[in-house]
């Protein structure tokens, strides 16, 4: 009976409990409404992985080209000692999280056994004609735990239907065949370059398609969808992941993870290759879509691997620079690491990738926001345990400091348990809410006043603030200066850059300039007077100063006297321009002579992807030939603009 009784009274007192918990969870403050475009399951999943590798390898490695016409034989693809494994783990200890693999470049030379085209890798003397390159390179990411995703050139200088709605289903089959075979795929890479000249299945003529319609986005994007829902899709319009407009490796400051693509053809939809580049590094605020930018770039000048530049690797220390600017902008970082002709990630290459993982890992090694306690001026709902800016130091990015709906420039004050030393601070937005901070500024307790360190125009998943110099305090204090809507801010760590970066730069930066010899060049001269005062830029070694073509259009070609005779083996040429390239010359011919009246034609072709990446190109002869004068002929410019040339030299025996 007692017992009854009991029990009773504790079934009483426990409903009494949930009751009032669950009325007291009702009257929880809500959350703030959600503010413009908002990131989809895939993209939040992206934030955490916002460091990811290229791999550019094909016939180019082979051919030492960057764009492979389309005509290449695949019995030259032949990497004897190819190493999926290496190539992965060189990746993995730079701190990337996942690989894309050019599966087929323009040239149309695709690495797995397609039954889409003979033009693939059966046809080549890669593990007899049985290899599978995609699947290698899939396995070694599995097995490395990176994610893996698949780049598709939607150009195809091979196919004999490019241009018609064959070649379109064709390029769809070829989706299907990677996104149904190789497992789970982390993103899908749709290419700006398109439509031109090519070997097109032996018509070698200039196909050009309409870019806004031809290949019909929308249903590409479907099928996608629909064989990888988990992928994220990337092109000049998305719709997961837009081009940041440059080659260059930098987002723009501001970077907005929302953004209204615009055609840079009047009249016409936005596509692949015809956005208005220019907008897609700093995006647009309160944009249409949420389309954080992804950073592409190379750790050579070009994208596939060149022998002649293998001293111009880009340094553990200028791979940290860039990453600052990329990831550190809310953009994602897409670094190119293109395997050599052996098939292994070259040694340079790989020195340079462990040296900068290093970097990546002791910066981030220790948050020294650890401990803080924050004062903030206002809490949402005053509900500390749900909005509180405690919230901004628990390591997870979606719980968050809010402020009321009308508070939409609040302060917050942080205290350190003691005085630390720190150069880096990172700063989040819970973007599940949008991404709601125009502007903030961040002032540090120094000599007994607040003063301004840095600040920031655009926030969202990611922001690292490098300070000018390193600081020691133990007080901090955000000022929020401009934002539309009440704040969602779930992250301010603190960090100190590796000592690593210190005692690498003390070396002699590693990392090519394009500046050629000028000591080699003493005494050479352009001989044709009507290139004007301005011709000897082109020869003084100075990648700043270039010879533009005043008379515009179509240059006259340039002849160069090199003052006695040697045996040229190449040449180089670099596009001038300034900050802002012009004019980069994307079809030449290349003369040499003796005496400067008889000419031989050694060279004659294309320099790819000028518009993207217009770098310092090296095109070497077929042999080397004894010459005293050698005569450039730009025949097309990229943009259609006046030539424009910062250098032209030859390089010797
Ligand atoms: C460019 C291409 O033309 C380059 O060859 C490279 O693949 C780069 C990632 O995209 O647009």
């Amino acid at each position: 009976m007692m017992h009854r009784f009991i029990f009773q009274r504790m079934k009483k007192v426990l409903t009494a409990i949930l009751v009032t918990s669950l009325l007291s969870a009702c009257a929880q403050i809500k959350p703030p409404e959600p503010y413009g475009a908002l990131p989809s399951a895939a993209q939040l999943n992206w934030q955490e992985n916002n460091i990811y590798a290229f791999i550019h390898f094909g016939l180019n490695t082979f051919t030492n080209k960057e764009w492979g016409y389309g005509d290449e034989d695949p019995a030259l693809f032949n990497p004897k000692d190819f190493d999926a494994e290496q190539i992965v783990r060189s990746i993995a200890q730079g701190g990337f999280k996942a690989v894309i693999l050019t599966c087929k470049h323009h040239d149309g030379f695709c690495l797995w056994p397609t039954k889409t085209t003979t033009h693939n890798i059966s046809q080549s003397p890669f593990r007899d004609g049985k290899g599978d390159m995609v699947r290698e390179i899939a396995d070694a990411c599995r097995k490395y735990g990176l994610k893996f995703g698949v780049y598709l050139s939607p150009w195809d200088r091979n196919a004999t239907n490019y241009g018609t709605q064959d070649y379109v289903k064709m390029y769809r089959e070829q989706l299907r065949e990677l996104l149904t075979q190789y497992g789970d795929i982390f993103e899908i890479w749709h290419d700006g370059a398109n439509g031109g000249d090519g070997y097109y299945g032996g018509a070698r003529e200039t196909r050009n398609i309409d870019r806004s319609t031809y290949y019909n986005w929308p249903n590409v994007w479907a099928l996608e969808r629909k064989l990888q829902p988990g992928a994220l899709i990337f092109g000049d319009i998305g719709p997961d992941l837009r081009w940041v407009g440059n080659e260059k490796g930098f987002a723009g400051d501001p970077c907005w993870q929302t953004f209204t693509p615009e055609s840079n053809i009047p009249g016409k939809a936005p596509s692949n290759g015809i956005v208005k580049s220019e907008l897609s590094t700093g995006g647009t605020r309160g944009g249409k879509y949420w389309m954080p930018a992804e950073v592409d770039f190379s750790i050579r000048p070009g994208w596939f691997w060149h022998e002649n530049e293998n001293d111009k690797v880009r340094s553990a220390v200028d791979l940290w620079n860039h990453y600052l600017i990329s990831a550190g902008r809310g953009a994602s970082m897409l670094l190119n690491i293109p395997p050599d002709t052996d098939g292994l990630v070259y040694k340079t290459d790989s020195i340079q990738l462990k040296l900068f993982g290093d970097i990546l890992k002791q910066t981030f090694a220790e948050n020294l926001a650890k401990g803080a306690q924050a004062v903030a001026s206002n809490i949402r709902g005053g509900d500390k345990s749900a909005y509180g800016p405690a919230r901004l130091f628990d390591e997870d990015q979606f719980t968050y400091w809010g402020t009321d709906d009308q508070v939409h420039t609040p302060t917050l004050t942080i205290t350190l348990p003691e005085s630390r030393s720190f150069d880096i601070i990172r700063l989040r937005e819970n973007t599940k809410l949008g991404q709601r901070i125009d502007s903030l500024e961040v002032d540090a307790w120094l000599d007994n006043r607040w003063e301004k360190i840095t600040g920031a125009r655009s926030i969202g998943s990611n922001r690292l603030l490098r300070l000018a110099s390193k600081i020691t305090t133990d007080k901090l204090r955000l000022r929020i200066i401009k934002a539309p809507v009440s704040i969602a801010l779930s992250d301010v760590g603190l960090f100190n850059q590796s000592s690593l970066l210190d005692a690498l730069s003390k070396k002699p930066n590693s990392a090519g300039s394009s500046k050629g010899s000028s000591s080699i060049r003493t005494g050479w001269k352009v001989i044709n007077p009507d290139h004007g005062k301005t011709r000897s830029a082109m020869l003084d070694g100075d990648p700043a100063t270039y010879w533009q073509n005043l008379s515009g259009g179509k240059s006259d070609p340039i002849i160069v006297d090199m003052g006695e005779t040697r045996q040229v083996k190449a040449f180089t040429y670099l596009p001038g321009g300034g900050s802002k390239i012009q004019g980069a010359i994307d079809k030449y011919a290349f003369y040499i002579s003796t005496d400067g009246v008889k000419w031989q034609s050694v060279a004659k072709g294309e320099f790819s992807n000028m518009l993207a990446n217009p770098v310092l190109q090296t095109i070497s002869l077929k042999q080397v030939q004894p010459a005293r004068f050698f005569k450039f002929e730009p025949q097309h410019t990229a943009d259609g603009k006046p030539v424009r040339i910062a250098e032209l030299s030859a390089i010797f025996l």
